[in-house]
């Protein structure tokens, strides 16, 4: 008897906030390389595309739904992959701000991150010296005071307005307490099950990327969380794919992307999203799983379509 692979979510975080203009070459910045970049991930395989925007004119991170329109208008036009739209925007921006996207485009699903932290973006400053923008060294220099805040408010708010448009969320863990704060807003049936947990690994100020670490969120996540969740893994930098890897083997689904890493390998920029897809699925198929699809992806998420 042939049995059912398991279906593994491949989502794809194209852009981002944190990477700049200047360190590589295939970040995509404006609104058409972000459209195609995102549409190239989901033809490699992704079922979601977490989307941000920038501003074309140097790049930096926007939440102004002009910069979105466009982008999702061509998504819309070329992929019926799952747009899952930022409300992390960027760490500097304050978190009314951030909500301006998914309040005004309601999409399936939205990123919300779990809790507040420190932001350490400054060591990319050892590797990255030239900015063609100075907005670009700031970020990275200003990141040494920097606080991500998720305030228990913020996150009702967000909660609030995902509830009242039927926008589930990706529910952005970056330390076990991030976790615990997940399991409050479940049981006081804010947060909506299944729960997409999206576990982030090695961030400066989140939990580390050591595979104890990846064990430790597991089992806090299966003893907090029981049935009632999907469980994704996201590790930043160098820990992209073989986070991911261990992760898939344990039941994880995974998240790849330039906003979480611009690399394929040791020192050798990733040519695009779609070849960190395709490098991902790749190891998800060696290891006897299945690409879910979007259609897939939305029944394992109860997302409304
Ligand atoms: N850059 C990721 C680690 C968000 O968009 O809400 C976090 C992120 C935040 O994806
Ligand atoms: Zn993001």
């Amino acid at each position: 008897m042939v049995k059912n692979k398991r279906k593994v979510i491949i989502t794809s975080a194209v852009t981002g906030a944190i990477h700049t203009p200047s360190m590589s070459k295939h970040l995509p910045v404006t609104p058409d390389e972000i459209a195609e970049a995102a549409i190239g991930a989901a033809k490699a395989g992704a079922a979601i595309v977490h989307m941000h925007a920038r501003d074309p004119k140097d790049g930096r991170p926007s939440q102004d739904p002009r910069h979105f329109e466009p982008i999702l208008e061509k998504l819309k036009n070329s992929t019926d992959a799952v747009i899952n739209i930022t409300t992390g925007g960027s760490p500097h921006m304050s978190v009314e701000e951030r909500m301006i996207p998914v309040a005004t485009f309601e999409p399936e699903l939205a990123s919300l991150n779990m809790g507040s932290m420190n932001f350490g973006l400054f060591p990319m400053l050892d590797r990255f010296q030239e900015f063609a923008h100075e907005w670009e060294r700031e970020a990275l220099e200003n990141s040494r005071d920097l606080v991500f805040k998720n305030t228990f408010a913020d996150i009702e708010k967000i909660l609030g307005i995902g509830n009242a448009n039927d926008t589930r969320f990706e529910f952005e863990c970056y330390d076990i307490s991030h976790v615990n704060n997940l399991n409050h807003f479940h049981q006081r049936g804010m947060a909506r099950g299944p729960l997409f947990v999206q576990s982030v690994f090695g961030l400066l100020g989140g939990i580390g990327a050591h595979p104890e670490d990846l064990m430790h969120m597991r089992r806090t996540a299966d003893r907090l969380l029981g049935d009632n969740y999907e469980w994704s893994i996201l590790g930043a930098g160098k820990n992209q794919m073989p986070l991911a890897t261990i992760g898939a083997a344990m039941g994880s689904h995974v998240r790849v992307g330039l906003e979480d890493s611009l690399w394929i390998g040791p020192g050798q920029l990733a040519a695009s999203n779609a070849e960190q897809v395709t490098r991902i699925r790749t190891i998800l198929e060696a290891l006897n799983f299945e690409v879910a699809s979007p259609d897939e992806a939305r029944e394992m998420l109860s997302l409304k379509g």
